[in-house]
């Protein structure tokens, strides 16, 4: 049988009243957009877009040629469609308006044009991770406080992994479903529908060489995945880290596994790497919808309340029994009064 395109997914899923009009044409042109950016990075050398852009951004990032272009591509495709109050990126400092000469819609849309970047030159999957909340009722110029809304409000999330294949996995909050480009035809046909991350697993995804700037309960943790079957856990671990979230996340929803970026004590003000709206909060609905578990270590990550529009969170995220488990350790720690 023929899989079904993502046009006709949407199709369905607004005929069946779970998503309207502006949000199917929402995900169309992120979608759209996310193919742009595959074909750009797909060029590699031959694109003139690898290395630096000589800038930096909100977070004091080098800026990658192609993290300006990926930005470009999704600011330009999502401007005329009248489905957007207001857009936010991991480059821009503020939320960037919808020009004058268009309509606004009901809907904002929060994205990480391209996560992993510094993976670009060396040809290490890279990725588009987006968020999507509704505007704020009444609120014309959405500023960031309309971005301020905790994870459970987002009303659809993905994210496109650049790899061997272009695959686009979203949640439209029934369920995680995954596409894949046809480069000859240039759509999205269905691949996988109603993916589940198992609920446990034997294989770990953290960089470990921040080791020595853990939380105790963290270095217990990894402690005891390294001592495999003469430990505690009685069994051997794997592990993976690619350095792209985006990468590493798909594994996990593909075949299992946590994915950790913890707080480390290394600069003891940053509560963590990577960021709460456009990386944790999108990630954390898809592995729920899919039956993982996602928190910062302490609290479900889709509880928080945002105070910044780039805050970061420590991220703990994949197959249900590890994340919990992991959880209990820094919750028990913090209940014994253990110094952080
Ligand atoms: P580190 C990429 O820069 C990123 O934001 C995530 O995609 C990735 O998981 C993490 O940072 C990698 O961080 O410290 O291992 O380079």
């Amino acid at each position: 049988m023929k899989p079904i395109s993502l046009t006709q997914f949407l199709i369905e899923q607004q005929r069946e009243g779970r998503i309207n009009a502006d949000l199917r044409l929402l995900i169309e042109v992120v979608a759209r957009a996310c193919k742009r950016i595959s074909i750009a990075v797909g060029k590699g050398a031959l694109g003139g877009v690898l290395g630096s852009a000589g800038t930096e951004n909100v977070q004091g990032e080098t800026q990658k040629k192609l993290d300006v272009l990926s930005n470009e591509i999704l600011l330009e495709a999502n401007a005329w469609g009248g489905h957007l109050a207001a857009l936010a990126s991991e480059e821009m400092d503020d939320p960037h308006p919808i020009p004058d000469r268009y309509p606004k819609g009901e809907y904002l849309l929060v994205f990480d044009p391209l996560d992993g970047s510094s993976n670009i030159d060396v040809n290490i999957s890279v990725g588009t991770i987006f968020s999507v909340l509704r505007c704020p009722e009444g609120v014309k110029n959405p500023d960031e406080k309309a971005f301020l809304q905790p994870g459970t409000q987002q009303v659809a999330a993905g994210y496109a992994v650049y790899g061997s294949s272009t695959v686009l996995v979203l949640t439209l909050g029934d369920g995680v479903h995954q596409f894949t480009l046809d480069r000859e035809q240039g759509n999205f046909p269905l691949t996988h529908s109603r993916l589940r991350i198992p609920e446990d697993t034997s294989e770990f995804a953290i960089n470990m060489s921040n080791m020595r700037h853990w939380e105790p309960p963290m270095r217990r943790y990894i402690e005891e995945l390294l001592a495999g079957k003469t430990g505690p856990r009685g069994r051997d671990f794997n592990m993976r880290w690619v350095a792209s979230m985006v990468a590493d996340v798909h594994r996990i929803l593909t075949r299992g596994g946590i994915f950790i970026y913890p707080r480390d004590l290394k600069d003891p003000g940053k509560p963590g790497k990577l960021r709460l709206m456009y990386e944790a909060n999108p990630m954390a609905f898809i592995v729920e919808q899919a039956g993982g578990a996602a928190t910062t270590g302490r609290e479900r990550i889709l509880d928080i309340t945002p105070a910044q529009l780039h805050q970061r969170v420590p991220v703990f995220l994949g197959s249900k029994n590890e994340v919990e488990r992991v959880t209990g350790y820094h919750l028990a720690a913090d209940r014994a009064g253990e110094p952080a």
